[in-house]
C-alpha cells in the first residue's frame, strides 16, 4: 500500500514539475510592425478601421497605453529593442542605408542571445534594418557575415533594410535567397549603376509615383526605390506577396520548432512604404493603401495566432504586439494615404508622428498575451520602454546577462504579466532631429534644439523648438500647452535629470 502512495506522490510531483517548467519557459513571439500609430488599431480607439485579430491580443491579455519605442524611426528603435541600450549612446544607429555594415557588433549579447542561452530556438523573420556584414557592408554575392545568425538567431529570413530601399531581395541566414550566381547583385548608395532605369529618368515606367526625390532611384517592380541596384533578378521580391511570404516563413519556423521553446521576432513590414498590399486587401478599408495595409497586417497577425491555436500552444505562448515608431501618411510615395484618410486619426489623441519628438513618435500600440499566466482584458498605464523586454525576458527565462549588457533595460516582468502597474520612473525619447526628451511621471520635457518645426513634405510636427517645452501628459496628452514658462524649476530639474541619464 505504502508503495502505491509513494508512486502516486511521485507522479503528482513530476506532473507539477513539468507544468512549472512549461510555464516558466513559454514560447515568445514579438510581432513588431512598422510605422503603425497608436490610434491605428480599433482596440486603441480607431473607428474608421477595424483590426479584430490584433484586438484579440488585447482582449486575451493587456493593452498598454504608455509604452514606448526608444525612437521615432526604425533603426534606432530596433537597436534598442534587441540590445537594451539607448541607441543614442552609440554612433551610427540612425536610419541605416541598405548597404550599411552590421550596426550591432558580433560580440554583443542580444535579446536573441538571452533566449538562445535559455535553450530556445530563435528566429528573426521580416524587416531587419540594422545593417549586415563588416564595416564596408555585406558581400551580397557571397557569405553575408555578420548576419542575424551571428547575433543570437538560429534562423533568419529578412528584408535587409526597408521595402523602399535597395536591394529588393530577401536574405536567408548568410545568403541572398534565390540568387543566380550568373547574375550577380550590385548595390550602390552613391553612384547610379548601369542596367536598370531610375524613377527620375523614367517616371512613365512607374506604377506608383514617388513624392520625395530620395525615392526616385532604381525601379524594381514598377516602383522606384532609395538607392541603386542591378542584377540579381531571380532573387527580387514581389511587393504584393511580401506580407504573405514573410508570414509564411514565420509560420514554417513555428511549425518546425513548436515542440521546444522558441523565440520568434516577427518584424512584419506592414505598414511601411511602399504600401503594396496583396490584391485581396486592395480597396477594402476605404482608407486607401495605408488602410489596406493595416487590414493585411491584421490578417497576418490572425494567421500567426490561429497557427498557435491549431498547434495547441497558444496557452503557453507569450505574444507581444508593437510597432517601431509612430505613424506617417506621405512617406515618399503618392499612394492616396493622405487623400483617403477620411477622418481617421493614426496617432489617436497624441501629437506629432513618425520622426517627431512629440509623443505620437514613440508611444506605440503595445499588447501582450500569455493565457497561462496573464489575466485577460487588462489595461495598463504603466510607463514602459521596449528596452525593458531585455531584462524582463532575462528574468522570465532565468538567465544571467553578461556585465555591461543592456544597460538601459529595466526588469519590468511584473508589469508585463499584469501583476504590477508600477512602470518606469522615467524614460528618454528620441526623434529624428537633435536633442532628446524626458518623460518623468506625468511630465514631459523636450530639450531645446534647432531644426524645422514641421516636416512640410510629410505634414508632421517635429516637436523641435529652440526654447524648452514642458507638458503635463496626464492633463494634456496632446501636448498642446507648453508650461515651461510657468514651471521654470521643473524645467531645470528635468533638464538636469536628462543630462544625468545622457552622461551615464
Ligand atoms: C526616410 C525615407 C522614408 C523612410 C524612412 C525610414 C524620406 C524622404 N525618406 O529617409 O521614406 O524610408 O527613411 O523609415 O522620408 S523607417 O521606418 O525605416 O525608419
Ligand atoms: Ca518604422
Amino acid at each position: 500500500m505504502l508503495k502505491h502512495y509513494k508512486f502516486i506522490i511521485l507522479l503528482v510531483l513530476s506532473y507539477a514539475f513539468f507544468q512549472a517548467k512549461a510555464q516558466t519557459k513559454p514560447n515568445v513571439v514579438i510581432i513588431y510592425c512598422d510605422d503603425l500609430g497608436y490610434g491605428d488599431i480599433s482596440c486603441n480607439g480607431a473607428t474608421k478601421i477595424s483590426t479584430p485579430n490584433i484586438d484579440k491580443i488585447a482582449a486575451q491579455g493587456i493593452r498598454f497605453t504608455n509604452s514606448h519605442a526608444t525612437s521615432s524611426t526604425c533603426t534606432p528603435s530596433r537597436y534598442g529593442l534587441l540590445t537594451g541600450q539607448y541607441p543614442w549612446r552609440k554612433k551610427g544607429t540612425g536610419i541605416a542605408e541598405g548597404s550599411a555594415g552590421s550596426i550591432i557588433n558580433e560580440d554583443q549579447f542580444t535579446l536573441a542571445d538571452v533566449f538562445k542561452q535559455a535553450g530556445y530556438k530563435t528566429a528573426v523573420v521580416g524587416k531587419w534594418h540594422l545593417g549586415l556584414g563588416g564595416q564596408n557592408g555585406p558581400e551580397w554575392n557571397g557569405n553575408i557575415k555578420p548576419s542575424p545568425n551571428d547575433l543570437g538567431f538560429d534562423y533568419s529570413f529578412i528584408i535587409p533594410a526597408t521595402p523602399d530601399r535597395v536591394p529588393c531581395v530577401y536574405v536567408e541566414n548568410h545568403h541572398v535567397a534565390n540568387l543566380d550566381p550568373n547574375d550577380p547583385l550590385k548595390v550602390s548608395y552613391k553612384t547610379p549603376l548601369p542596367g536598370l532605369p531610375t524613377g527620375k529618368e523614367h517616371p512613365e515606367l512607374l506604377k506608383m509615383m514617388y513624392s520625395s526625390k530620395q525615392h526616385a532611384e532604381t525601379i524594381i517592380n514598377g516602383i522606384s526605390r532609395i538607392g541603386y541596384m542591378s542584377g540579381g533578378k531571380s532573387a527580387w521580391w514581389k511587393d504584393e506577396l511580401m506580407a504573405d511570404k514573410i508570414t509564411g516563413q514565420a509560420s514554417e519556423f513555428i511549425k518546425n520548432n513548436y515542440k521546444s521553446p522558441f523565440f520568434l521576432y516577427f518584424a512584419i513590414q506592414d505598414i511601411h512604404v511602399p504600401r503594396v498590399p496583396n490584391p485581396r486587401f486592395v480597396g477594402k478599408s476605404g482608407l486607401g493603401a495605408r488602410g489596406d495595409a493595416i487590414l493585411e497586417l491584421d490578417y497576418n497577425t490572425g494567421k500567426i495566432l490561429n497557427l498557435l491555436d491549431s498547434l495547441n500552444i497558444s496557452e503557453n505562448t507569450l505574444v507581444v504586439f508593437s510597432s517601431d515608431n509612430g505613424p506617417v501618411l506621405d512617406d515618399g510615395y503618392q499612394d492616396d494615404a493622405v487623400e483617403k484618410l477620411n477622418g481617421h486619426t493614426p496617432g489617436g489623441p497624441l501629437r506629432g508622428g513618425k520622426y517627431s519628438k512629440f509623443d505620437a513618435g514613440t508611444r506605440v500600440p503595445t499588447l501582450i498575451k500569455w493565457p497561462a499566466q496573464i489575466k485577460s482584458k487588462q489595461t495598463s498605464a504603466a510607463l514602459f520602454s521596449q528596452l525593458d523586454f531585455f531584462a524582463s525576458f532575462a528574468n522570465l527565462t532565468q538567465q544571467k546577462i553578461p556585465l555591461n549588457t543592456a544597460p538601459d533595460s529595466r526588469d519590468m516582468l511584473n508589469v508585463l504579466l499584469g501583476k504590477s502597474k508600477k512602470g518606469r520612473e522615467s524614460l528618454v525619447e528620441q526623434g529624428l532631429f537633435n536633442g532628446l526628451s524626458l518623460i518623468s511621471g506625468n511630465w514631459k520635457y523636450i530639450a531645446p534644439s534647432k531644426g524645422p518645426a514641421v516636416m512640410k513634405d510629410k505634414n508632421i510636427e517635429t516637436g523641435v523648438s529652440e526654447t524648452p517645452q514642458l507638458y503635463n501628459l496626464k492633463e494634456d496628452i496632446g501636448e498642446t500647452k507648453n508650461l515651461a514658462a510657468q514651471y521654470p524649476d521643473k524645467v531645470k530639474e528635468m533638464a538636469t535629470a536628462l543630462e544625468d541619464i545622457e552622461g551615464t
